[in-house]
């Protein structure tokens, strides 16, 4: 099985990872506005969206990462980004389908937890349940995460998210932190305000991207380590 891959020490021998294009599966997920969406839904050249790549080693010794940008969302904020189970179907027709991106179903959750923050524990939080889209001054967003539940690599397991789609919502997520079924359910993240399909490709260009992009998750995950470090419970907090 997949996550019993991890240890079976089997794959040491993989010399150069990240040389050879064939070593990683690539996915990539194309964001469109969701139909009936109160953002901009006319205004074109404004709508939010985004592009999302998500990169895993064949062999399955390597986690999950997903990168990419989103755009024209709200400034200076975040916005509740999720693996959403099952495809939208974009085929549906916008006139008569107010909420396109609800054609894809609740957050991806395979063990049947609450939601929950995205570095929780999985016993506390949705596979599904992916770190926000935190934006600039401008409203976009420049996405670098890596997690150990998901996989693109082995479509028998309960973890395999392509397929599924992805959804940014117009609101913070909570984290499922308020006593209310919106929040413990879906982090009362209000309206789907663009969605994507992911979806295997094959291109190699990809992987010369992701070369760059491996750099970006490094250091934007240093980056949340110090934040984390800074505020660490040692300052008072009584104000
Ligand atoms: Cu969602």
């Amino acid at each position: 099985m997949f996550k019993n891959a991890l240890a079976t020490g089997a794959i040491i021998a993989t010399v150069q990872a990240g040389k050879n294009d064939d070593d990683y599966e690539i996915a990539i997920c194309r964001m469109q506005i969701n139909s009936g969406t109160t953002v901009n839904p006319a205004d074109t050249a404004n709508n939010p969206g985004g592009f999302f790549s998500l990169r895993q080693k064949k062999d399955g010794s390597g986690i999950l990462k997903i990168a990419g940008v989103g755009f024209n969302l709200s400034p200076e904020t975040s916005h509740a980004f999720h693996i959403h189970a099952g495809p939208v179907d974009f085929t549906a027709d916008p006139a008569t389908t107010a909420n396109v991106c609800a054609t894809s179903g609740g957050h991806f959750n395979p063990d049947t937890t609450l939601h929950g923050a995205w570095d929780n524990d999985i016993a506390d939080k949705h596979v599904g349940d992916l770190m926000q889209l935190w934006t600039d001054s401008l409203g976009k967003s420049v996405y670098a995460y890596e997690t150990m539940y998901g996989n693109i690599v082995d479509s028998s397991d309960d973890y395999y998210v392509v397929g599924n789609a992805m959804t940014i919502h117009k609101l913070v997520d909570d984290e499922g932190l308020v006593d209310s079924d919106a929040s413990r359910k879906g982090g009362s993240a209000g309206e789907r305000i663009a969605c994507c399909n992911i979806e295997l490709s094959n291109s190699k260009r990809y992987n010369r991207i992701w070369e760059d992009l491996e750099e970006l998750i490094e250091d934007e995950l240093e980056e949340s380590e110090d934040e984390s470090t800074a505020s660490s419970p040692s300052s008072s907090d009584t104000d």
